[in-house]
């Protein structure tokens, strides 16, 4: 209860910041994408992971008003890209119950001048999971404008092929557990099974959480479409951010 007071509070005093990590086309090198990661310098307690708050604010409702905080502010950032960088931005399954949420997303593109093709949100299959047609509508309504919709953490929790039959997502993005093994274990053999799939419906892949040169090799001739993670850079506040987005590896 005290964290939802402070989560209150957070909103109204400006405590929250968004800090963004670029995503590379592993064919070209470039910059083609950027996340919006959301950070909570707490008081008192410093840095809060949002692994930490976010499990609060979905509980608690706040997530629908810190939700359209983090897509207009990231929005209004990401206008001043350069074109080919696409905003990606987290949703959760609790903002999906809001029948308004298609409407207040059109209204922060607006407001910030934003076209919709650069915007692809990242939902979980726990979107999936419960069948529910309303959350179903609001991403085609989404889609229907022209923003892009990823499937996040892919192969985690209770992942089934039969989610990506259910909703036409443009993106799969291949969880980190698969990327740090892939030189280990079978985890090469899963990326390269979930890359044949993506192209086979016509959606592309970002490998999350790339770390070693090594593994970048390996996703490029994999065939994986972007990779995202330390290896190039770790989430950055905005300025930073913006400084590599020109950058290529
Ligand atoms: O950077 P990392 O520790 O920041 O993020 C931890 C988790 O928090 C990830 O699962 C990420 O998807 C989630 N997360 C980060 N920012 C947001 C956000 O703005 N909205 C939602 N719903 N989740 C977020
Ligand atoms: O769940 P989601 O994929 O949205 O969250 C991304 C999370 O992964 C964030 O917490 C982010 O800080 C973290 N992250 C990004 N790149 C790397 C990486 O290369 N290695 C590790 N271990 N974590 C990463
Ligand atoms: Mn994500
Ligand atoms: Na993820």
């Amino acid at each position: 209860l005290a964290m939802e007071q402070d989560l209150r509070q957070a909103l109204t005093a400006g405590s929250f910041d968004i800090h963004y990590q670029p995503l590379l086309d592993l064919s070209s090198g470039e910059v083609t994408g950027c996340e919006a990661l959301l950070r909570w310098r707490h008081p008192e307690r410093g840095m809060v992971s949002p692994a930490e708050f976010i499990p609060v604010a979905e509980d608690t409702g706040l997530i629908n008003e810190i939700g359209d905080w983090v897509m207009q502010t990231a929005c209004t950032e990401a206008a001043g890209w350069p074109s080919r960088v696409r905003l990606a931005v987290n949703v959760s399954p609790i903002q999906l119950k809001s029948p308004t949420l298609a409407l207040r997303i059109t209204g922060a593109l607006a407001a910030s001048g934003l076209p919709p093709d650069r915007l692809e949100i990242e939902i979980t299959e726990a979107v999936l999971i419960h069948d529910d047609e309303s959350a179903l509508a609001i991403l085609h309504q989404l889609r229907a404008i022209g923003v892009r919709i990823a499937l996040d953490d892919f192969g985690t929790g209770f992942s089934s092929l039969s989610y990506l039959k259910r909703f036409p997502f443009d993106k799969i993005k291949i969880d980190r557990c698969f990327v740090s093994d892939i030189e280990i274990d079978g985890s090469a053999a899963i990326v390269q099974a979930v890359v044949n799939i993506a192209a086979a419906r016509n959606m592309t892949t970002t490998a999350e959480g790339v770390e070693t040169v090594q593994q970048r090799e390996m996703l490029r001739q994999l065939g994986c479409t972007q990779m995202q993670g330390y290896l190039f850079s770790a989430p950055k506040p905005a300025a930073e951010a913006r400084r590599l987005l020109g950058a290529r590896v």
